[in-house]
């Protein structure tokens, strides 16, 4: 697969602007990406409103290690939120992504809403991803640490990498190694906030200033997770990528059908 990235990067050439972003990326292991998506982001948030109101394609916790009674996640949500599909698969977002991992990135955006948690637990705990897992948030409403903003570890991506640390860890132990409070990097921002990071680095989130505050809100986000092809064969099932064989993309034109039926087949009406 890095072959065929390879082969065809003059497909994937970067702007001025997509290349400043991945130089940033590379160095800090996340960039924030202020108002990214403001004119789009309206029409996804009341799509995604009225699924909530609607409720019956919301399905709150057990997708996921992180997924739990807090959180609300609309499933089939390209079917959903047809709107979503030119976030979720955005040229800049892909451009980026593919630079950054030398890799055609495979994906499939879900939404979800993370009610305010009386304490910090699973994902709001600092933890990294699995090696080489590569998160793009975007924030439906601007984001703040009243309703749930997140926290990177600048610099902790390359640390990950090299060591081979448990999921989850003690913050005192992150903090100990990442003194500088700069590093610290809290993303917040206005409507239609992007945030790209290489979550094999230390993140939280979502994150309040007082967890417990009865003024704490809530944050709707769309998030996707872009795995490697190769994980995305391994981890079939785990998660709910576009679901892509190595074996059956042998070439880039096969791999451009395979990524455009994936985008059909997310934006179908669910067989079930
Ligand atoms: O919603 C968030 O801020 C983070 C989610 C996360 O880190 C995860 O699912 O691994
Ligand atoms: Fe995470």
């Amino acid at each position: 697969m890095r072959d065929l990235y390879r082969e065809h990067a003059s497909e994937f050439e970067l702007n001025a602007f997509e290349e400043e972003q991945l130089l940033r990326l590379r160095k800090d292991g996340c960039v924030v990406l202020d108002g990214f998506f403001k004119n789009e982001v309206d029409i996804v948030r009341q799509q995604f409103e009225r699924e909530l109101v609607d409720g019956s394609h919301i399905v709150t916790g057990n997708l996921s290690t992180f997924d739990h009674q807090y959180r609300c996640t609309l499933t089939d949500t390209l079917y959903h939120i047809p709107a979503a599909a030119s976030l979720v698969y955005h040229e800049t977002i892909l451009r980026i992504t593919a630079a950054y991992k030398c890799q055609i990135p495979v994906y499939y955006g879900r939404a979800y809403r993370t009610d305010p948690m009386p304490e910090p637990s699973a994902s709001s705990l600092i933890h990294r991803d699995a090696h080489g897992d590569f998160t793009i948030f975007v924030f439906l409403e601007p984001v703040s640490l009243h309703n749930g903003a997140g926290v990177y570890v600048r610099g902790s991506h390359d640390y990950c990498w090299k060591s081979n640390i448990p999921y989850s860890c003690d913050e005192k132990h992150v903090r100990d190694v990442f003194t500088d409070a700069k590093d610290w990097l809290s993303y917040e921002g206005s409507a239609g906030t992007v945030v790209i990071a290489d979550t094999t680095g230390y993140h939280k989130g979502p994150v309040w200033q007082r967890f417990g505050d009865a003024r704490n809100r809530s944050r709707d986000v769309l998030h996707w997770v872009a795995l490697g092809v190769e994980d995305n064969g391994r981890r079939e099932g785990q998660r709910t990528t576009v679901r892509l064989r190595p074996e059956t993309v042998d070439s880039f034109e096969s791999l451009q059908r395979h990524f455009l039926s994936g985008i059909e087949l997310a934006t179908q009406e669910p067989s079930s």
